[in-house]
């Protein structure tokens, strides 16, 4: 058995996992340590889609190989990782269509506790989509806002919406091979027909249709979800919090959101501070209600509202072990199954909300959007009503949190570099241009068992800042960072001379937090501004960018790969893709994909290695642009200023 400290980074993490030991509650990395992974299944060399098999392909066979129906080992590969890609999307963008839908209903007044509370982002949007503004009431807005995002689900032609705020090379790129996406779910369900049983079995074009895919999740369903969560829960603003499980705390209700749908923890979060809720609570013997989040409904709440997180994807059942939790409340996504198993050693109740989502064990409040705050003040009295059963004795709220500062969005890094009145991408152009700052990478995704917890994630964005480049994050990315100190301004002090001074001047963290996964289209949007600025580049693939996703588990974020690679954005994996069973399969990817995207995906192991090969790429993509050198900084004299041209 591994020891904590092998296990995680995360010295908070690692107080719990000796907690776990003495408690005898396995854990994720208990299970990992027993599992024997099937090699055939990690080289993807395993297709079980109908019943003449399954079949395995041995990726040592010196023919070869192939399935009982003559597919070859790229075909299967290429196949379950396209299935991977249109799994990600699916869940993206289902999380769109449902922040697509709640506008609907506050359009119609049918959402009560909710509005539209970033009107200025909902008449930009309306702009955008050439919708008639004149004295139409926000209600009428919001509504045609919301029929055309309804309607990039089920599109059966053309292409969608968004696609027309990349940079136009890109946009040709997508139409000369063919990947333009038509409607979201249409991909979705071409991707799982096309890799069912005896249909595509080209592997290039099973893989072209995988991008076509996971661009309608990157400018289709996460745009979507990011642009109307804005509109309806506002456009996030930089704010300070504070972040791992020392943020529980021991005299109060303490109340955990996690997955990633925001409408219902927005709701849980505002409900636990009315006063008769902290009336209920003192009744109860607490001082009051803490809620506090997990993963990314819980960075989407803190970008709004400033509520703490205690912590990452390897961090939920941690925190249920620290004995300190009246209640986990869970929606979509990245919640573990054995959340119920280890929540039977403490008094913890995990509540499911999603119609989509139900774990044996669990007590189900569904979500019903007609009545969300009422719903939240049945969870939230729930959770008070269990303080009295927490057992003191099995509390151990380990000691350690950090302050943080969250809440970047894309528009908020435009006016905090340019200020209101020029608000612009321009200043960070002529920083990289001049060389203060040598890039920009996204590292975002998720935290994996396989490997020790935060550590890659935050080795890498400690080494890329000091060779001052600026790190954005989004996901449990973005919550590694943050417990490690990052994500404060006076980590500047760890960044490179010209990063340091910048951050220093603007007074912020050298390394910004984006938001949740489905954010990451905030990334998109910021390279398309870049490229709209000038001076760095015509396409997003000129740019000094890159995306990491140093220890990323999730189907999403092999789609989130996928739209960065397919979008120009260069991306480096630590944990690699599913496809080592072929040779071709990887071949394409990993090389050949530079050729048609000009962008490919990179795996490294060690993550040292892969933040050289990052460093490298951005200082070849700045000799490509010719921005290597500093201007020289001339001193004239009179007689050259009298030289200068007048107006
Ligand atoms: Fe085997 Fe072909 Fe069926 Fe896959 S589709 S399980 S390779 S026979
Ligand atoms: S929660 S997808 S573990 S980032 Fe978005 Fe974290 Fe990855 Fe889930």
């Amino acid at each position: 058995m591994k020891s904590p400290e092998e296990r995680s980074f995360d010295k908070v993490a690692q107080k719990v996992l000796k907690k776990a030991e003495q408690d005898k509650v396995e854990t994720v990395w208990d299970r990992r340590e027993a599992m024997r992974s099937c090699s055939f299944g990690e080289a993807g060399t395993c297709c079980r889609i109908c019943t003449m098999g399954p079949c395995r392909i041995n990726p040592k066979d010196p023919e070869g190989g192939k399935g009982i129906c003559g597919a070859t080992a790229e075909v299967i590969a290429m196949r379950n990782l396209a299935r991977m890609v249109a799994a990600g999307t699916a869940a993206h963008s289902d999380h769109g269509r449902d922040i697509a839908k709640a506008l609907r209903l506050i359009s119609l007044g049918q959402l009560p506790g909710y509005g539209i509370l970033d009107q200025w982002k909902l008449t930009e949007l309306a702009l955008e989509l050439e919708i008639e503004l004149n004295n139409k009431p926000t209600e009428k807005i919001a509504e045609e806002v919301s029929s055309w995002a309804l309607s990039e689900f089920g599109n059966q032609e053309g292409e969608l919406t968004f696609l027309k705020r990349a940079p136009k090379p890109r946009q040709e790129i997508w139409h000369k091979l063919g990947i333009a996406p038509r409607g979201i779910d249409r991909e979705v369900v071409e991707t799982l027909h096309r890799t069912t049983m005896g249909v595509d079995q080209d592997f290039e074009s099973i893989w072209l249709q995988a991008l076509r895919t996971s661009l309608a999740d990157g400018w289709g369903g996460s745009m979507i979800a990011t642009e109307l969560s804005d509109v309806i829960l506002r456009t996030p603003q930089p704010l300070r919090s504070q972040v791992n499980l020392g943020v529980l705390e021991e005299k109060l209700v303490n109340i955990l959101i996690h997955g990633h749908e925001p409408l219902l923890s927005d709701a849980i979060a505002r409900v636990a501070r009315e006063e008769e809720i902290v009336k209920y609570a003192r009744e109860k013997g607490a001082s009051g209600v803490n809620v506090a989040g997990i993963c990314c409904t819980g960075n989407e709440v803190l970008m709004r509202q400033g509520v703490p997180i205690a912590g990452n994807h390897l961090h939920q059942e941690l925190a249920i072990i620290t004995g300190a939790v009246e209640a986990m409340v869970v929606d979509v996504q990245c919640v573990m199954m054995s959340l119920a198993e280890v929540a039977k050693c403490y008094h913890t109740l995990i509540i499911t909300t999603s119609p989509k989502a139900k774990i044996p064990g669990a007590t189900h409040i569904e979500f019903d959007e007609h009545r969300v705050m009422e719903v939240a003040r049945e969870i939230v009295k729930k959770a008070i009503d269990n303080f009295p059963n927490r057992d003191t004795k099995k509390v151990n709220i380990p000691e350690g949190k950090m302050d943080l500062v969250a809440g970047f969005s894309h528009e908020t890094i435009k006016y905090m570099l340019g200020g209101f009145y020029r608000a612009s991408y321009r200043p960070l152009n002529d920083a990289i241009i001049w060389g203060r700052i040598k890039g920009v990478v996204g590292i975002v995704g998720c935290n994996n068992c396989r490997i020790p917890q935060d550590k890659s994630i935050v080795s890498m964005t400690e080494e890329l800042i000091a060779n001052d480049i600026l790190v954005v994050h989004t996901g449990c990315s973005a919550i590694a960072s943050a417990k490690a100190g990052l994500l404060i301004p006076e980590a500047a002090e760890k960044a490179g001379k010209g990063l340091r001074e910048i951050c220093e001047a603007v007074g912020i963290p050298p390394v910004l937090h984006m938001g949740s996964c489905v954010d990451n289209s905030r990334i998109l949007v910021a390279g398309c501004e870049m490229v709209r600025e000038g001076g760095i580049g015509k396409d997003i693939s000129e740019l000094p960018i890159a995306g990491v996703a140093a220890e990323w588990m999730s189907e999403k974020a092999e789609a989130i790969g996928h739209y960065f690679v397919a979008s120009g954005v260069n991306v480096f994996l630590g944990i690699p893709h599913p496809i080592s069973g072929s040779p071709k399969a990887s071949k394409l990817v990993y090389e050949e994909a530079e050729k048609m995207l000009g962008a490919k995906f990179y795996y490294e192991e060690d993550s040292a290695i892969l933040t050289s090969k990052i460093i490298d790429l951005i200082n070849n993509k700045r000799e490509f642009l010719q921005i290597t050198k500093k201007p020289e900084r001339v001193l004239y004299d009179m007689a050259m200023r009298r030289e200068l041209p007048t107006e």
